[in-house]
């Protein structure tokens, strides 16, 4: 594994605008993504998942992307602080990007430095996202596994989540089980029509971190996604639709890039009717 300080700095530069580095294939990493609402408990259940790791004698690199610290900046600094007691161990590397300051996007640089710690040889990416806004939903394509963390009770406020992130998730966790309502949750979700399977945890005991580690190890890797660097390739496009759409004045969002699981079918940019 590469050194702390070197990784750190090849980060920075990826924030700054350098090119992602080229993936070793075959890499072992999982990158999982833990996305969910603010509050969820996604840092706490993050935290636990780095001890259940770090106690099967595995490593772990965490990137915690939390756009919300373009108004505050105090979640991410929150999450530093809880994170902070990993630091002395070498198997855990802990990084907070915020949008500030990065060059070309978040998604481009999430996607990039995911390959970087998986050249690192990492054993678990863990990625912490916010679930609103497309930004997040695109960072879920980063991961080979994507976790939504929901909460007891949430009725309604499922279906005020973006149903592109209901979509994406390959489990649901219902954390904060230590609170009446998961069941609630979970009908919701059920009721709703999707079918990924979903797990009870509380974060704060860590009752139910070993089961969701070996439930993202049974999980495969979602079928017809792209490789790593097919994924930053593809991530980089999009970012430049962003860039063109603004440019020709249309609103952001309108154009994708239809790539298609088949080989056979030509990838193309779609204008998408809203
Ligand atoms: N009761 C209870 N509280 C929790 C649980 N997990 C997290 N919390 C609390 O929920 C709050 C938000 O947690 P945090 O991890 O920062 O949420 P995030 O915004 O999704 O990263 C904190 O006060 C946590 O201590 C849980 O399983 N049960
Ligand atoms: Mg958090």
């Amino acid at each position: 594994m590469s050194d702390p300080r070197s990784l750190a700095r090849a980060i920075t530069a990826i924030e700054a605008g350098a090119p992602a580095p080229d993936s070793t294939p075959g890499s072992p990493t999982l990158a999982v993504g833990i996305t969910g609402p603010p509050g969820a408990g996604k840092s706490t259940l993050v935290d636990a998942l780095i001890r259940e790791i770090r106690t099967r004698n595995q490593t772990v690199a965490v990137l915690a992307v939390d756009p919300s610290s373009r108004i505050t900046g105090g979640a991410i600094l929150g999450d530093r602080i809880r994170m902070q007691q990993h630091h002395a161990d070498p198997g855990v590397f802990i990084r907070s990007l915020g949008t500030r300051g990065t060059t070309g996007g978040l998604a481009r640089t999430t996607s990039a430095i995911t390959l970087l710690l998986r050249n690192a040889g990492f054993d678990y990416v863990l990625i912490e996202t916010v679930g609103v806004g497309q930004d997040e939903i695109d960072i879920a394509q980063v991961a080979d596994i994507t976790v939504l963390v929901l909460v007891p009770n949430m009725g309604d406020d499922i279906q005020a989540l973006k149903s592109g992130i209901l979509d994406v998730a390959d489990l649901y966790v219902i954390n904060k089980s230590d609170q009446p309502g998961a069941g609630r949750t979970e009908q919701d979700l059920r009721a709703s029509g999707r079918t990924a399977p979903m797990l009870r945890t509380v974060a704060t005991t860590a009752h139910g971190i070993r089961a969701l580690l070996d439930r993202i190890l049974a999980t495969p890797p979602a079928v017809n996604r792209a490789t790593p660097t097919t994924r930053y390739a593809l991530q980089s496009l999009n970012d430049a639709l962003r860039g063109f759409e603004s440019a020709i004045g249309i609103k952001p969002g309108t154009l994708a890039v239809e790539y298609p699981a088949s080989g056979d079918v030509p990838i193309r940019i779609i204008r998408k009717e809203h």
